[in-house]
């Protein structure tokens, strides 16, 4: 019961999400900023850069992702967005690898946004400690040997605490949840929302490639974070090594209704810097496109072979499709197993609503007080042991029923193997099988006696369906008894009659 209630409440407690969720998307302005984003095609630039951002220590940016720390030991790395942020509210959504050919990976990667930049080989997981804002980390390794990393975790920090990271954070984290990201079919993904100083993280375990597959993982109310602070991530390897890559980072400024977005907060300096920034990284690209087709007169577009699969992509393809398939099949199935929890649940109470609204049960042989048409409890068990007692009692009769019949097939035989046996003997024979038969028919009294007491005895009586068929039964048994002696006599007799004409 207990757990069913908790899955009850966690499924509660994510529609309720789901809800809110929905009624803040209607409500919420939301807008997206490019300056504070990063995702393929052309995430870098030709010479490495990526416009907006600056990274270092041992991150690698290309077109397609950025590799915060490789898989190899002791690497450090991170990626900051160049300018602070002019928004209070945001919703970040980074899509992000962590891979390793281990069984457990280290050391893993970090979210931030701080009041300002982090160093590019620090010491919480490639960034600086002593933060002023928060840090979200993808904690691969179990420092404290708890078994439970991977973990997830929020930890904020005001510049004085230092990341105790041989207890994996766990005096520290506000809020966190255990969940693997590493190596997975599919990028693994987290939306982390700050709105009206709620923070809420969305996790998805990149088992699939469906949108709608996100979870709640935390969710803290009062939090307070640094304004116009920098977003930023990194990671660290170890011993051990991972690939820690970030394939996008997608930055919305979230606005209350009614607010008009502060669109002119940058200082105006600021502003036509970050515009010549963008103007240059425009240009840059326009020239080198040019150069490149310079350099490559004759090709006009991308390999065609680009556009078609190898049949190990294909055969990949089709297995996570096929994955896929299967996780919805589940999940339907999950759904309708809930359902019918819940309505198994709903009929228990009701039943014991039931059983717990009437008086103690009436006395043997005393006719229960009428309540409606709902049966009580103790009638249903009385009816169901009357029926196996009734059932035992047939297989009972059924077994004698069959014996006398295997006899008295016996006797036949034993006759029919002596054609010359004097009139004597027959009757002899005649007289056991008959005083077997009654012997046999005292005993289907005896029981029929007993099922008939133990009817009686039974406090509620049976169903009366059920009464009828046993009588019946017990007819039908009788009248095959009598049949089979009657036919019995008649062989005999008309076999004695047989040997007389020898
Ligand atoms: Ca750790
Ligand atoms: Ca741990």
């Amino acid at each position: 019961m207990e757990r069913v209630d908790s899955h009850l409440n966690k499924k509660l407690f994510v529609l309720l999400f789901t809800v809110l969720n929905i009624v803040n998307a209607n409500l919420v302005h939301k807008k997206f900023e490019y300056k504070y984003s990063f995702k393929p095609p052309y995430l870098a630039q030709k010479d490495g850069s990526v416009p907006f951002w600056e990274y270092g220590g041992n991150a690698i940016a290309s077109a397609e992702n950025v590799r915060i720390a490789p898989s190899l030991r002791s690497q450090k790395g991170a990626i900051w967005t160049k300018t602070p942020i002019n928004f209070d509210w945001w919703e970040v959504d980074i899509a992000f690898r962590v891979t390793g050919r281990g069984r457990v990976g280290a050391d893993g990667l970090a979210f931030w946004f701080t009041q300002s930049k982090g160093a590019y080989d620090g010491d919480v997981f490639g960034s600086s400690d002593m933060w002023v804002g928060m840090g979200l980390f993808f904690d691969s390794f179990d420092n404290d040997g708890k078994h439970n990393n991977p973990y997830i975790m929020a930890v904020l920090n005001d510049g004085t605490k230092q990341f105790a990271h041989q207890l994996d954070g766990s005096n520290q984290l506000l809020s966190g949840c255990l969940r693997d990201f590493r190596n997975k079919p599919f990028p693994t993904r987290a939306k982390i929302e700050y709105y009206q100083n709620i923070l809420t993280v969305l996790f998805h375990n990149g088992m699939t490639n469906n949108e709608q597959d996100y979870e709640v993982c935390l969710r803290a109310e009062n939090v307070v974070l640094p304004k116009n602070g920098y977003f930023g991530v990194s990671a660290a390897t170890g011993g051990l090594a991972d690939d820690h890559d970030v394939i996008h980072f997608l930055t919305n400024s979230l606005h209350i209704p009614g607010q008009v977005p502060t669109v002119n907060a940058v200082p105006g300096e600021e502003q036509q810097k970050l515009t010549q920034e963008y103007q240059d990284y425009q240009k840059k690209l326009e020239q080198q496109k040019a150069e490149y087709r310079k350099e490559h007169p004759d090709e006009k577009e991308p390999d065609m072979d680009e556009w078609f699969e190898t049949d190990n992509q294909r055969e990949l393809r089709q297995i996570f499709q096929g994955q896929n398939n299967i996780f919805q099949v589940v999940r339907e199935l999950n759904a309708k197993l809930d359902e019918i929890v819940g309505r198994q649940e709903r009929t228990m109470s009701l039943i014991s609503q039931t059983a717990g609204g009437v008086a103690p049960p009436a006395a043997p042989g005393q006719a229960p007080p009428p309540i409606g048409d709902t049966i009580r409890r103790h009638e249903v068990d009385a009816v169901f042991n009357n029926q196996k007692q009734i059932i035992n009692s047939l297989g009972e009769i059924r077994q004698f029923v069959l014996e006398l019949v295997t006899r008295s097939d016996t006797i036949i035989n034993n006759q029919a193997k002596q054609p010359t046996a004097q009139v004597q003997s027959v009757g002899y024979d005649t007289q056991s099988l008959i005083s077997e038969m009654r012997d046999g028919l005292n005993h289907v009294k005896q029981n029929v006696a007993q099922v008939a007491q133990k009817i009686d005895q039974s406090p509620s009586g049976c169903p009366s369906v059920s009464c009828v068929s046993v009588t019946s039964v017990l007819v039908i048994a009788v009248v095959q008894l009598l049949i089979i002696l009657g036919y019995n006599i008649y062989r005999d007799n008309k076999e004695n009659q047989a040997k007389k004409f020898y």
